[in-house]
């Protein structure tokens, strides 16, 4: 079998009834799933047919189901769609560890209704516990960390009757059965020499709506990566502390593009120049301090920032206690000085 066309699937959301689980604070209305964006168009970039389905985005509105609430697709819809495919290749993308019972369940409809087919688990959770993941037999490829380079050398390797061996950024099964991880990584050098995620192939209507009420909201991505290391966090397992930053005039063309071909209306800013010293600032902090901004700049950053909503998460790498530095600060010295304009900090 070769394979031409690959189905790329982002999980519905479930959770049991009445549990404190995540997605208590308005996180389950569908966002554009960036990941598997970005493979849709490298894959059509070397030549392949790439479809996404966001099972979650089909059908936002929650469904009381027995023991559970579910956003997105029943799994009668997500068979007949399984069905309907004529992927040879279908990827799951998974962010979210709590999804795993969600995303084995997708997995044992794949191939419960289409068993030729070929499946791939990817994202940061089968990064982060490729086993755990190849434990569920319908899965057949665990694809670490970014996904551009190494889905297309499954492609070429399945397409050319290659054995796996050796590939890096893979988990398969080898001829005994037996589970091969392989965390040697193959990364994307340069962003922006990288392509931009495939908006295109689905309905960008359904994910304007973000957090906040008649404001046409849109995530991009503007690095990849982290230097450090905290402990909470799955930065370092995914990136193995690499850090790398798009520069911030690809970053503000693709805002303005988002403004003129969707609607994008949450950034007041007016002035390209602006933007681009913003972007330059926060880059070069980045750059210059390992990724990190220190509390100060980042205060800096927020008074001057000209969007209108600006969501920062501080962490502290000290552990002497820098975060009693920024809780020091108050709530005062982080207010925008034009009102109107609201912000929002994470601890
Ligand atoms: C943006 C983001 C969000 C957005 C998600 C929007 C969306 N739908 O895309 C929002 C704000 C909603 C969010 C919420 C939450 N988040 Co969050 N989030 C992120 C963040 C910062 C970036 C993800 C991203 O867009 N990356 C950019 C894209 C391009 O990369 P990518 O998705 O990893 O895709 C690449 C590869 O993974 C791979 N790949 C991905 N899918 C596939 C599929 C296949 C088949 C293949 C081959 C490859 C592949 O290739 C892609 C291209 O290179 C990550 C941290 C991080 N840096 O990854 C945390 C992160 C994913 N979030 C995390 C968490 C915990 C949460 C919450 C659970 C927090 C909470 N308690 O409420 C909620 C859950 C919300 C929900 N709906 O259930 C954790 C997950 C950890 C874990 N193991 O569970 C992360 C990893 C941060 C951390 N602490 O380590 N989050
Ligand atoms: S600084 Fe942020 S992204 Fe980096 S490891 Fe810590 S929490 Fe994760």
């Amino acid at each position: 079998m070769k394979i031409k066309k690959i189905l790329l699937i982002w999980p519905y959301v479930e959770r049991k009834k009445n549990s404190r689980q995540v997605t208590s604070y308005n996180l389950a209305k569908p966002r554009f799933p960036l990941g598997i964006g970005y493979l849709a168009s490298y894959l059509g970039k070397n030549g392949y047919e790439a479809e996404i389905l966001d099972l979650a985005a089909e059908n936002p509105n929650p469904t009381e189901m027995e023991e559970c609430v579910r956003w997105g697709l029943s799994d009668e819809e997500i068979e007949e769609r399984v069905r309907r495919s004529d992927a040879q290749l279908i990827g799951v993308s998974q962010m979210f560890s709590y999804l795993d019972p969600v995303c084995r369940k997708i997995f044992s409809m794949i191939k419960k209704n289409n068993p030729g087919t070929i499946t791939a688990w990817g994202g940061t959770h089968p990064t982060c516990v490729p086993r755990e993941c190849m434990e569920c037999s319908d899965v057949d490829y665990i694809v670490l960390g970014e996904g551009e380079k190494p889905l297309i050398e499954l492609i070429k390797m399945v397409n050319e009757g290659r054995s796996p061996e050796g590939m890096k950024s893979l988990g398969y099964r080898d001829q005994e059965g037996k589970t091969v991880i392989n965390n040697e990584r193959i990364w994307i050098e340069d962003l922006d020499e990288h392509v931009l995620p495939a908006r295109e192939k689905v309905d960008m209507t359904v994910y304007a709506g973000c957090t906040f009420d008649n404001i046409r909201v849109f995530n991009m991505v503007t690095s990849r990566g982290c230097p450090y290391k905290c402990t909470f966090c799955t930065a370092s397992t995914f990136y193995q502390q690499r850090y790398k930053g798009r520069s911030p005039r690809k970053v503000v063309d693709e805002m303005e593009m988002l403004v003129k071909k969707y609607g994008a209306n949450a950034s007041r800013a007016k002035r390209k120049r602006r933007k681009v010293n913003i972007s330059i600032g926060i880059s070069l902090k980045a750059i210059l301090k390992n990724a990190a901004v220190e509390p100060k700049s980042a205060i800096r950053i927020i008074k001057n920032t000209i969007l209108y909503s600006s969501s920062f998460s501080f962490i502290t790498h000290s552990p002497s206690g820098d975060i009693e530095w920024l809780r020091g600060c108050g709530s005062e010295q982080l207010r925008p000085r034009r009102p109107g304009r609201r912000w929002c900090g994470q601890f």
